[in-house]
């Protein structure tokens, strides 16, 4: 909700009625700015913007570990929280003493990284596994603050430092702070972090998923240092619908009064002041001409905001993305989006993806294939792989782990889901890439789902009103020869998006789709958000026979036949840019736990129906 409160036309002729008029627009302005800055206060996950940019001591590394399976370092006998547990970080002086753990053994992990990978004995392990490391830090001035800060881990995390509980995080693919300024010495502190990945029926996603339960701490972990009163978090996006009106905000913490803020787009030719209110926030409504962000030209701009004790600055991108009727519009104009769906992996070395480099990689791949867009399946992927796509100018579909069956009525899952929702907006609502939030993957229609799903999107139009929302549903009304897309939560969503394996899952055959004809009974567009058959790199023979290549070479012919047909189809995202990991695949000789259902294999060999897929995409205008 970024509501525009810019007055225009008021001039000073006015009559008694005019005047009650205009005071009853200002209150109800005053009475919506107002509600907006409560928003902005409260409602965003408590993060910070741009971590990235901000200096930091980097406590990637060797981290020592003690893996924990029975969470003997977390619970007494009786099952109760341990006041002296592995956060302590004890160790026995002697012999004499009873203290049955260490830090200071052979044992350590590196940090970013997945644990699977990096130990044979940890490849299926879920569990707690124990991490340690210690920094020294002098601040650069007194009165400057800290915070702790996680780019990720999975799945809960709790986290101590110097033997004191900070807190808490659940959900393995979003950044959580703690803030630790008046807990760090200049040397030798400690930080200690609990992860475990156990699977639970009622968290977010469940039990059952088609992905490697990678876990660990997964992504990059700092130490930031900010000003006193600093910039924590900012919205600088183009108006919704608007192509040369930014409207957003940004909150200040630990302003006691009312400060001005700098906005600088020196390209743009843009320089403002804007004051903070009650809440520490300032709303920013402003025009300006701007070259539009798009795959052609993926133009970023130099966003400068300044207070008088702090400086942050980004590249951010400023693009327009709507719909209409059944058209998906970019920067006013309709669009097609050719993509690719992709997991958080590096097939070479079967591992999570953490870094710029992997990024690259995978982003390459994509690119190369012709893709202008690429669905980040099935959780918030790290945050090099968003602005590595603002700057390769790839559309983002980006989503929440809210996969398949999870527990609709449970509250506990809400305050879950809609949790890494909130930390997933917060932390990428500046990059342009992403044009779609999706709240969902193939989830039953069912009323408890559908309310529950409902009320994810409510929560995103709230935070975001600038992009659009979808999710990957399914059919479930098929009469004869007609595919009827239906969901009732479609009419909730901007995009529908639909995953349909027509000739692999089922009784049907690759070339059986021709025959079907797509309807719906919403005036809105689709994207097949998914469709993929399995095939082992380097197995060739009949066509008809599954895992060969050519049967994946033959479905992709069929379906792009199909896809052409349908009238309301804007986007397709096939499964999937590479073979991945998946306990579910355990076929010997062909999967071997993998899912084969990447155009390219593990090992960067590209299958046939890679170029088929290719091939389509040059073909679209
Ligand atoms: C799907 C899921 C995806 C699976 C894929 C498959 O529909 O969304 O997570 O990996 O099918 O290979 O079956």
């Amino acid at each position: 909700m970024l509501p525009n409160f810019e007055m225009r036309g008021i001039t000073s002729n006015f009559g008694f009625y005019q005047f009650i008029y205009v005071k009853k627009i200002i209150i109800v302005l005053i009475v919506l700015l107002d509600s907006f800055s409560n928003l902005v206060a409260q409602h965003y996950a408590d993060l910070m913007t741009n971590a990235q940019s901000r200096s930091n001591v980097n406590l990637n590394g060797k981290w020592n570990i003690i893996i924990d399976p029975y969470e003997n370092g977390f619970y007494n006998y009786r099952f109760e929280e341990n006041p002296n547990g592995y956060f302590k970080n004890d160790k026995p002086k002697d012999n004499t003493e009873l203290i049955e753990y260490s830090f200071e053994n052979h044992n350590w992990l590196y940090v970013p990284g997945d644990w699977n990978s990096q130990r044979d004995k940890l490849e299926l392990y879920e569990g707690t596994i124990w991490y340690k490391t210690s920094f020294d830090l002098t601040k650069t001035k007194a009165d400057n603050r800290l915070f702790l800060y996680f780019g990720a881990a999975n799945y809960e995390s709790y986290v101590y430092l110097n033997g004191e509980k900070l807190g808490k995080h659940t959900g393995g693919f979003t950044p959580f702070q703690f803030e630790i300024t008046d807990k760090v010495t200049e040397k030798e502190n400690f930080v200690v972090v609990k992860v475990d990945n156990k699977r639970y029926k009622d968290a977010v996603p469940t039990v059952n998923t088609d992905w490697w339960n990678y876990g660990g701490i997964t992504r990059d972990v700092k130490v930031l240092e900010v000003p006193k009163t600093y910039i924590k978090d900012y919205f600088i996006q183009l108006k919704k619908n608007s192509v040369n009106e930014i409207t957003g905000f940004v909150k200040l913490d630990g302003a006691s009064s009312s400060e001005k803020i700098k906005i600088e787009i020196p390209e743009a030719g843009i320089s403002t002041e804007i004051m903070t209110d009650q809440n520490g926030v300032a709303l920013l409504n402003l025009k300006a001409k701007f070259k539009l962000w798009s795959p052609e030209d993926p133009k970023l701009y130099q966003v400068v905001i300044s207070t008088e004790t702090d400086k942050v600055e980004e590249a951010i991108g400023f693009r327009s993305i709507e719909t209409e009727g059944q058209n998906i519009l970019l920067n006013k104009k309709p669009i097609f989006l050719k993509g690719i769906c992709i997991h958080e992996e590096v097939p070479s070395d079967a591992r999570r993806a953490y870094s710029m480099e992997d990024a690259r990689l995978l982003l390459t791949w994509a690119k190369e294939m012709g893709c202008n867009y690429v669905r980040l399946a099935h959780y918030p992927h790290n945050e090099n792989m968003t602005r590595l796509a603002d700057q390769m100018g790839l559309m983002v579909w980006s989503e929440i782990p809210v996969y398949w069956t999870i527990q609709w009525e449970n509250q506990t899952t809400f305050e879950n889901a809609k949790n890494q929702l909130t930390e997933m907006i917060t932390r990428d609502k500046n990059r342009a890439s992403i044009i779609l939030w999706s709240m969902a993957n193939e989830t039953p229609v069912k009323d408890a789902r559908t309310a529950f799903l409902k009320n994810l999107v409510d929560i995103t139009r709230e935070l975001d009103n600038t992009r659009l929302v979808t999710a990957a549903l399914e059919v479930h009304n098929e009469t004869g020869d007609t595919k009827i897309l239906d969901d009732p939560l479609g009419q909730y969503l901007d995009v529908l998006g639909c995953n349909e394996y027509i000739g692999w899952y089922g009784d049907k055959k690759p070339a059986d789709c021709e025959s079907y004809t797509w309807k719906t009974i919403y005036n809105k567009p689709l994207v097949i958000s998914e469709l993929g058959a399995d095939c082992l790199f380097g197995l060739h023979g009949d066509k008809s026979k599954r895992f060969n290549e050519e049967y994946q070479e033959d479905f992709y012919i069929h379906q792009i036949n199909m896809l052409k047909k349908i009238t309301f189809l804007r986007g397709v995202s096939p499964w999937i840019l590479a073979d991945f990991r998946s306990p579910r695949r355990p076929l010997p000789y062909i999967q071997d736990f993998w899912n084969r259902k990447g155009l390219i294999s593990e090992k960067g060999e590209k299958k046939k129906a890679y170029f088929i897929l290719k091939k389509y995409y040059q073909e679209i205008k």
